[in-house]
Order: C-alpha cells, then structure tokens, then sequence
C-alpha cells in the first residue's frame, strides 16, 4: 500500500457528506396556527422550523420519541432531527391540540 499525502483522509467533506443537497432545504414554516411541512425530508436529515405566529409552538411527534422541538414566536427558529428509519410520522403543537402535521421521511 502506497501513502498519498496530498490527499489526507478525513480532512475534506467530500466521501464523507452522506447528508444529501436536498436536506438542507428541509424546512417547517409554522403561521396562523398551521404547519408548512416539505413533501418529504431524507432521513437523518436536519429540519429547520420557524414560527411566524405570536405564540410559541412545538414540533412534537405524537409517538413521544421521534423528535420534539419548541420554537419560539415571532419568527423564532429551531431545528431537529429527522427520523432516520422511513415513514411517516404524524405530530402536533403540545400547547394546540388542534394543530397537526406529518413528516414524511424517504
Ligand atoms: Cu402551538
């Protein structure tokens, strides 16, 4: 085996980015009490939240595991964690039981 010292291993992002172009884009937007989800995020992907309302929300899988995220109001932003096994996951505002949406991760 011959070292090639002009292409040290690790010191790039390029082979070891397994995060796709696309989810970067994996955005919820959250106004008048309804969530905007992406047709769908890749799994593993990291989802950005912004709340435009005046109340804070949440972004809360109604398995109770998946994810769970607070996003303040007033434009506030936070992010989370797509699941990294496929599906799709239904979740809720714990401060509006009446607010709902589902993530679809593939
Ligand atoms: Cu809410």
């Amino acid at each position: 085996m011959s070292m090639e010292p002009s292409s040290p291993a690790g010191s790039t992002s390029m082979g070891s980015e397994s995060v796709p172009a696309s989810a970067a884009a994996a955005a919820i937007t959250i106004s008048n009490f309804e969530y905007k989800v992406p047709m769908s995020v890749a799994p593993g992907a990291e989802v950005s939240v912004t709340n435009m309302d005046t109340v804070e929300h949440t972004v809360t899988a109604d398995d109770g595991s998946s994810f769970n995220v607070e996003v303040k109001e007033n434009g506030g932003k936070a992010t989370f964690t797509a699941p990294s096994k496929p599906g799709t996951y239904a979740f809720h505002c714990k401060y509006h039981p009446n607010m709902h949406g589902t993530l679809t991760v593939k």
